[in-house]
């Protein structure tokens, strides 16, 4: 959930379904259609959609959910500063400034969340062979997306249409993405277990 003060969004968001003990990077991306990636989206057919096939849909970051420090796009791969997700899920809320152009986004429309971090191999780590499209010190499965949502604008104290609920309805098409992301060899089981799931919708203080 998202709500702004002026330039300043307070920021919580609840991911469960992730590679446990591990840095997932998230962040806001803006600037193109502000919709999650179709599974076509993965160009090199690798069974992963990168963080760079998707940008035509979700854009480039604008802020980087980091824990502490700076939230720009210079962050994006701070990885030290992101949360860890100690048994697989974690809990963020942080109050923050913006750019510009971050508050333009979720104005029109076109803000996505993203969480990076996969493990398609079930292996426990961000240990496979491919290397990301980001960053060559990086593994492609520490940088990949993991999950993705778009956001609803509401009324403060409201509940956008359709909730935020989690594993149905409204964001079911948000966790196929997401299953999506991690690759068809975890498919079944990711969507089995409810894959990754999280809360994102939006409040503008419109008094
Ligand atoms: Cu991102």
């Amino acid at each position: 959930m998202v709500t702004f003060q002026g330039d300043q969004p307070t920021v919580t968001v609840e991911a469960s379904g992730l590679l446990a003990g591990a840095p997932h990077g998230q962040h806001f991306h803006i600037g193109a259609q502000g919709v999650c990636p179709p599974a076509s989206a993965d160009e090199n057919g690798d069974g992963i959609i990168s963080t760079v096939e998707g940008q035509p849909f979700y854009g480039s970051i604008g802020t980087s959910l980091t824990t502490t420090g700076d939230t720009g796009a210079d962050s994006a791969l701070a990885v030290e500063r992101f949360p860890t997700a100690e048994g697989g899920s974690f809990a963020y809320e942080r109050t923050f400034t913006v750019d510009p152009s971050v508050v333009d986004a979720f104005e029109a429309g076109t803000a996505v969340l993203v969480v990076h971090g996969i493990d398609p191999g079930n292996s426990g780590a961000y240990d496979g062979e491919a290397m990301s499209d980001l960053d060559p010190e990086l593994r492609l499965e520490a940088t990949a997306p993991a999950a993705c949502g778009t956001f609803t604008a509401s009324q403060m104290g409201q509940m956008p249409a359709g909730g935020a609920e989690t594993g149905a309805g409204g964001t079911a098409g948000i966790e196929q993405e997401a299953a999506i992301g991690v690759g068809a060899a975890a498919l079944a089981g990711a969507a089995a277990a409810g894959a990754v799931a999280y809360r994102r919708r939006q409040a503008i203080d419109q008094a």
